[in-house]
C-alpha cells in the first residue's frame, strides 16, 4: 500500500487545526500509521527542504518551519500521495479548490498549513528522514473492507 509523509506546519498547530487536518484525512479513508509532535531544528529543516535550496523563498521557509512545533505523520492508502495532495489543495491557497484545506483555512503561500509528499519516491525518502522504522505502526482496521475494494 502507498505511504505518504504529511506535516501540519507551525501555522496549523498554532491555529488549532491539527484535528481538522487529521479528521479530513481520516474521513477520506486514509490510515494513519505514524505521528509525532516535533520541534524542528535547522538541520532537519534544511534536509527536508533541500530541493528548495537557492530559491528566493528558501530562507523564509526554513525560518517558518523551525518557528514553532509541527505534527509529523505518515498516512497509508491506495494512491495516498495523490489523495493527500488533493485534500491539501494547490500550494498557493488562492489557487486551491474550494473544499480543500488550503482553500478553506489559508490565504498565503508562506502560511499554507500543511506539507505532503509529491511522489511515492519522495514520500519514502521523507518518511525515512522523519521517522525511525520502529515508529511506523502496521495495524489492521476493521472498516478497511468498506473503504478498500
Ligand atoms: P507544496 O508544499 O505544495 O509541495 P512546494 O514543494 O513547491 O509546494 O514548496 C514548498 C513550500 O515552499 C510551499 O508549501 C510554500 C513554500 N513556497 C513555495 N513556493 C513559494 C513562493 N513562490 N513563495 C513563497 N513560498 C513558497
Ligand atoms: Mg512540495
Amino acid at each position: 500500500m502507498e505511504r505518504t509523509f504529511v506535516l501540519v506546519k507551525p501555522d496549523g498547530v498554532q491555529r488549532g487545526l491539527m484535528g481538522e487536518v487529521i479528521s479530513r484525512l481520516e474521513r477520506r479513508g486514509l490510515k494513519m500509521i505514524a505521528a509525532k509532535f516535533v520541534a524542528v531544528n535547522r538541520e532537519l529543516a534544511e534536509k527536508h527542504y533541500a530541493i528548495h535550496l537557492g530559491k528566493p523563498f528558501y530562507a523564509g521557509l526554513i525560518a517558518y518551519i523551525t518557528s514553532s512545533p509541527v505534527l509529523a505523520m505518515v498516512w497509508e492508502g491506495p494512491d495516498a500521495v495523490a489523495a493527500v495532495r488533493q485534500t491539501m489543495g494547490a500550494t498557493r491557497p488562492t489557487e486551491a479548490t474550494p473544499g480543500t484545506l488550503r482553500h478553506d483555512f489559508a490565504l498565503q503561500v508562506g502560511r499554507n498549513l500543511t506539507h505532503a509528499s509529491d511522489s511515492p519516491e519522495n514520500g519514502e525518502i521523507e518518511i525515512e528522514l522523519w521517522f525511525e522504522d520502529n515508529e511506523l505502526v502496521s495495524w489492521s482496521r476493521e472498516t478497511d473492507r468498506w473503504i478498500l475494494e
